[in-house]
């Protein structure tokens, strides 16, 4: 069998970390490195003077991570720059917050070429190269310039944006060349990957076959959907286990009988923090016996702090919760408790298990992993509701949910009324759909289906 060589941005960390805050996907990913060997090469996290002349490996049986430093130059182009305030926002809809400068965009490419030829000597001739995210578009034409002959993978976690969007990124036919330099994209949902092919078909004149084969820029290549999920027995098992930790004991305690609404996300602006503040409000306003009855816990430790819109993201939700609690607050209740740190998986977990509503509502998100973990978190016997946004890509699947349009704040604010009230019989065949659909749909099988197309392409230059 192949060796697998993973390319993300950030490696998972090398041994099983004391926060045990590594996601399944990591947890999966390492699990057939560690069995087949392989490698696992991206930033270290670190910036230095000067970018790394080699990678730095280190071994851990059969694995070899390897991990190049950045300049702080590279960092500010490449990562704050290009990928984070360009591609990221733009890929989420956000025209408003793309800050394109043609200065970033090469610093984008300038770290791809780095990567590339910081990976070639480590690479052998029959590997299989997985490429993951935003970050590294690129990748694959830079290693196919250096005489790379190996398959190429890559896959999206974000969304693939529709085609007027993506025309408003200066460079977006240079996006696409690179992309189809691959020889199996995978996206996260159908809509994804319908515009894609759109844009190969209408904007540079490329051919999407029968069979889903895509002919552009003189290759043909396979783009295929591929929803990334969680290892869902194992959220279940961890909840089970930590719904009497003292975390979740505390957590009930001081609920006093209340009923509970989850959110956990990054503070970022695609998650609809502010609109899900404002739907909950509504909520209080407009039923008034749910004041005092209900806590909606919003954890959303902060991210990429260094990008403006971060910090704006931040100050505006502090407003907004602020202003919900002491419109509302009584001197023995509090509307929202906004906590603006992590916890560890299995805390989260027990929290998830605990809650009447996971609510989750961003306004784009190529999947949302807490959706998924949400329901595989609850208790069978007694399951929460999950409401959730249809611009995440996990609706496309879970369809027990209630879904809804986050930019519809009165008409999610009535969904939570409907969460809040549901029966327990609906709640159960809901949650059952969905559950059955995510043991099926597990991160094993989403790994090993990726895997199983890419090992079976057919290599065309
Ligand atoms: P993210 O935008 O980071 O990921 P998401 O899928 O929701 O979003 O979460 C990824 C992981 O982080 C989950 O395991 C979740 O539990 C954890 N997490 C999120 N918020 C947390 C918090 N407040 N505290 C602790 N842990 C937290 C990107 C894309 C998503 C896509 C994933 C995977 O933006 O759309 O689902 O990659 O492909």
């Amino acid at each position: 069998m192949s060796r697998l060589v993973v390319i993300s941005n950030r490696v998972a960390p090398v041994r099983k970390s004391e926060s045990g805050s590594e996601g399944g996907l990591a947890v999966a990913i390492l699990d057939v490195l560690k069995d087949q060997g392989g490698v696992w090469f991206g930033w270290s996290g670190k910036i230095t003077e000067h970018e790394s002349q080699a990678a730095q490996t280190f071994d851990h049986g059969k694995l070899t991570y390897a991990t190049v430093d950045l300049s702080q130059q590279d960092y500010d182009e490449y990562y704050t720059g290009f990928a984070n305030s360009v591609l990221w926002p733009l890929f989420h809809y956000r025209l408003d917050l793309t800050d394109f400068s043609r200065r970033d965009m090469v610093g984008y490419y300038r770290v791809n070429v780095i990567f590339a030829t910081r990976l070639l000597p480590l690479l052998q001739s029959d590997d299989l190269i997985w490429v993951h995210d935003f970050h590294f578009i690129p990748m694959a034409e830079c290693l196919r310039q250096a005489g790379c002959k190996q398959r190429i993978g890559f896959f999206l976690h974000i969304p693939w944006p529709s085609i007027q969007v993506l025309l408003a990124l200066p460079n977006h036919e240079g996006i696409v060349r690179g992309l189809c330099a691959y020889d199996l994209i995978g996206f996260q949902t159908e809509s994804d990957l319908r515009g894609f092919r759109e844009y190969i078909e209408h904007e540079i004149g490329g051919e999407v076959l029968p069979d889903g084969t895509v002919k552009a820029f003189g290759r043909s290549l396979r783009a295929d959907v591929f929803p990334i999920s969680i290892d869902t027995k194992d959220v279940g098992r961890i909840a089970e286990d930590a719904v009497n930790s003292p975390q979740t004991e505390r957590l009930r305690d001081s609920l006093g009988g209340r009923k509970l609404i989850i959110g956990v996300d990054r503070l970022d602006y695609s998650k609809g923090l502010v609109q899900r503040l404002e739907a909950y409000e509504h909520l209080l306003k407009v039923y008034p016996e749910q004041r005092g009855n209900v806590v909606l816990l919003q954890i959303a430790p902060p991210s990429r702090s260094h990008v403006n819109e971060y910090r704006d993201i931040r100050h505006t939700l502090e407003r907004t919760a602020g202003h919900i609690n002491s419109t509302f607050a009584e001197f023995d209740w509090n509307p929202i408790r906004y906590l603006n740190k992590g916890f560890r998986r299995q805390t989260l977990a027990g929290f998830f298990r605990l809650s009447d509503v996971g609510f989750v509502t961003p306004l784009r998100d190529g999947m949302n992993l807490v959706a998924k973990e949400y329901v595989a978190a609850q208790n069978p016997e007694n399951p929460g509701v999950l409401v959730l946004s249809r611009f995440a890509g996990a609706a496309q699947e879970l369809d027990g949910a209630l879904i809804v349009n986050p930019y519809d704040t009165e008409g999610v604010g009535e969904s939570l009324q409907l969460a809040l009230t549901m029966p327990l019989e609906e709640r159960r065949e809901r949650w059952r759909t969905m559950y059955d659909h995510l043991c099926d749909h597990d991160v094993v099988a989403w790994r090993r289906s990726y895997l199983d197309a890419l090992r079976s392409v057919t290599r065309n230059d």
